[in-house]
């Protein structure tokens, strides 16, 4: 019903905000404690989001914006893009992002923009699916959230490897919203769904490497056959992994993600929006969700998407 599509539709977008800012204070390490986790979620401080928050939501507004079914202004979207960046310099950007954003408010094309970086051969970093999880709620199937994904990635991300992670965690995302809570989780059919959706070699095998991990190991386990850095290879796996761990709770599959260390903002960011959207906003943990920065905003955007 539409109450409970807009419950999922919160949960994606809030659970994608609380990964970014409880992971936030642990970016870089290279494991993380279930006493400094708690430490976080039962402070009284407000939870501050970071780069990973700012573009989804400048990607959310953007789909709002949108006539239904006319997918991507790329020109407008890098735009708005590169305004945020340049708006909220303190948010934790990407080595190398800015040069793309520098290059869009210089007056650059969002192709030449995008492929100025890395020599030519464009970002693979995780920012084109660390933003990309609103797209899932304007999609009607999950090939077009896929490649509604991919189109969003793409603005930014040149390399295949950074814009199919984007198209990946778009069509993820979408496959979590359509699971029902409570009832069993089938995540070799999530992991075939994903797969058929994003038929591209390097990333049906680092969906069969996810697949392959044990579903018993540890958060450093996974890392260690996952990876756990600011690559999309190198992230997104362990992302899904940790929802696939934890797919009826989102704080779990958050803290999972987090443990694991590495790029912790990001890839909890990504876990929490594929457990946001499967479990909802009622699911999310109540204590931490007062404090997120945002969070008002994020449920009228989760509204109205919701509602198309
Ligand atoms: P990006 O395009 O700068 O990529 C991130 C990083 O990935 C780069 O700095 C490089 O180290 C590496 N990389 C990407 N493409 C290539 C390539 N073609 N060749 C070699 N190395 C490459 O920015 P982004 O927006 O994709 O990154 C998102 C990440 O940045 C998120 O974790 C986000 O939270 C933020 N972040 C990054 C760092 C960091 O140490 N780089 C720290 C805090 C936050
Ligand atoms: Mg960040
Ligand atoms: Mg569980
Ligand atoms: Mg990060």
């Amino acid at each position: 019903n539409a109450g409970d599509r807009r419950d999922r539709a919160a949960g994606l977008l809030l659970g994608a905000a609380l990964g970014d800012a409880l992971g936030a204070r642990f970016e870089g390490m290279s494991a993380v404690r279930a006493e400094r986790l708690d430490e976080v979620e039962t402070s009284g401080e407000e939870l501050r989001y970071t780069d990973d928050t700012v573009l989804t939501l400048v990607l959310a507004e953007h789909l709002v914006e949108q006539e239904p079914g006319s997918g991507i202004r790329s020109q407008d979207l890098a735009l708005g893009f590169a305004r945020a960046w340049r708006a909220e310099p303190g948010r934790g950007w990407g080595g190398s992002i800015g040069n793309v954003f520098r290059a869009v408010l210089a007056g650059s094309e969002w192709s030449s923009a995008a492929r100025s970086s890395f020599g030519g051969q464009g970002s693979y970093g995780n920012g084109a699916a660390m933003r990309v999880s609103p797209v899932a709620l304007v999609a009607p199937t999950a090939p077009e959230a896929a490649a509604l994904g991919q189109r969003s990635g793409e603005v930014t991300h040149a390399h295949p490897d950074g814009s199919h992670a984007a198209a990946v965690q778009a069509c993820a995302v979408h496959l979590a919203l359509s699971t029902t809570p409570g009832t069993a989780f089938d995540a070799d059919r999530f992991l075939d769904g994903v797969a058929s959706c994003c038929p591209d070699s390097r990333w049906i095998s680092l969906l069969e490497r996810t697949r392959a991990t044990p579903r018993s190991s540890s958060p450093g386990e996974a890392a260690e056959r996952l990876g756990n850095d600011v690559t999309a290879p190198g992230s997104v796996p362990l992302a899904l992994f940790a929802f696939l761990r934890h797919p009826d709770s989102p704080r779990e599959a958050v803290r999972f993600a987090i443990a694991a260390g590495g790029d912790t903002d990001t890839i909890g960011s990504m876990a929490g929006a594929l457990a946001g959207a499967r479990c909802g906003a009622t699911a999310l943990p109540p204590g931490p969700l007062r404090r997120l920065e945002g969070a008002a905003r994020l449920r009228e955007l989760g509204s109205l998407l919701a509602s198309g």
